[in-house]
């Protein structure tokens, strides 16, 4: 028997969870990204990036002010203001709401909420306190994941033999964190948070039971960000992230098999084609 499940919200848009895989399409307003960075730096290049990838089937844009790229300089949260909320004022002014952004930061999440976004995505899951405080005007929040490898080591050197099981404990608490927060239960998304802190062996291992990770944490759903990282070219050779959107489609079908209700991705149009079919042969109906 399947059990309905409930709708998330974002600006003007229902998402009704089980029905379909949606998909959030990335724009980096960031000199550094690992996989884009620097092209949409610029308002109108950012502005015209979104629409393109509105235009190709995204349901929701993540903006970010922020690259959490190994090593990257953090940014004063001034500069993060300034980089995504023009974007977000101008996507609004243009008749665009199903908008979140990728913050760590609650000054950043308040700023971009007031602008017009809906949803808050923290990769850092309510490291900053004030977080929970903030995020109970959002439409939903995204926690993710993310375990910082130690001084001098790379996310290969780290070690953990029950990933799946530290990844649902850590999110579970994160989860009641946000709760006791005021944060809405129906309104938080999980994340594994591929690639952060993590081998190749660990983000195979995340990708496969994610609907596992929902249920573990009592999220409402799970997304999943694949999109062009390390795990995929150390599987298929790729070493140019921008070649890697094949890959990020096989990630992406795997993952609608395993739960994933939102996928995160650069590559819109090919990836809406893979989740129409993925969809059509795995969600039943
Ligand atoms: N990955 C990146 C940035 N933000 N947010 C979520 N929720 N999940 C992710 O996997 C994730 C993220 C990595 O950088 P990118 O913006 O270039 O993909």
């Amino acid at each position: 028997m399947t059990t309905r499940r409930p709708s998330l919200r974002c600006g003007d848009r229902v998402l009704p969870l089980g029905t379909r895989t949606f998909i959030m399409g990335i724009v980096n307003v960031t000199p550094d990204s690992f996989s884009d960075g620097g092209r949409y730096v610029d308002l109108a290049a950012a502005v015209a990036h979104a629409e393109a990838l509105l235009a190709a089937g995204a349901d929701i844009i993540d903006i970010g002010g922020e690259s959490t790229r190994p090593g990257a300089t953090p940014v004063d949260v001034d500069l993060e203001v300034a980089r995504v909320v023009p974007v977000i004022e101008a996507l609004v002014k243009r008749g665009h709401t199903a908008l979140s952004v990728d913050t760590r930061h609650a000054a950043v999440a308040a700023a971009a909420l007031k602008a017009g976004a809906a949803w808050v995505n923290d990769v850092s899951a309510f490291d900053d306190v004030d977080m929970g405080r903030v995020c109970r005007d959002a439409q939903a929040v995204v926690l993710m994941h993310w375990r910082h490898a130690p001084a001098g080591a790379v996310d290969d050197d780290v070690v953990d033999d029950d990933v799946s099981a530290s990844v649902r404990t850590w999110l579970a608490d994160r989860v009641v964190r946000a709760v006791a927060a005021g944060v809405d239960p129906t309104s938080i998304v999980v994340d594994p948070g591929i690639g952060f802190g993590k081998t190749v062996a660990h983000n195979v291992s995340l990708s496969r039971d994610l609907d596992g990770l929902r249920r573990a944490t009592g999220a409402a759903a799970v997304l999943y960000g694949p999109s062009r990282k390390r795990f995929l070219g150390a599987l298929t050779g790729q070493t140019d992230p921008a070649g890697r959107d094949h890959a990020t489609m096989g990630a992406v079908c795997a993952a609608i098999a395993g739960g994933a209700d939102v996928v995160r991705v650069h590559q819109v149009a090919a990836v809406k084609d893979a989740v129409a079919v993925a969809d059509a042969i795995l969600r039943v109906r």
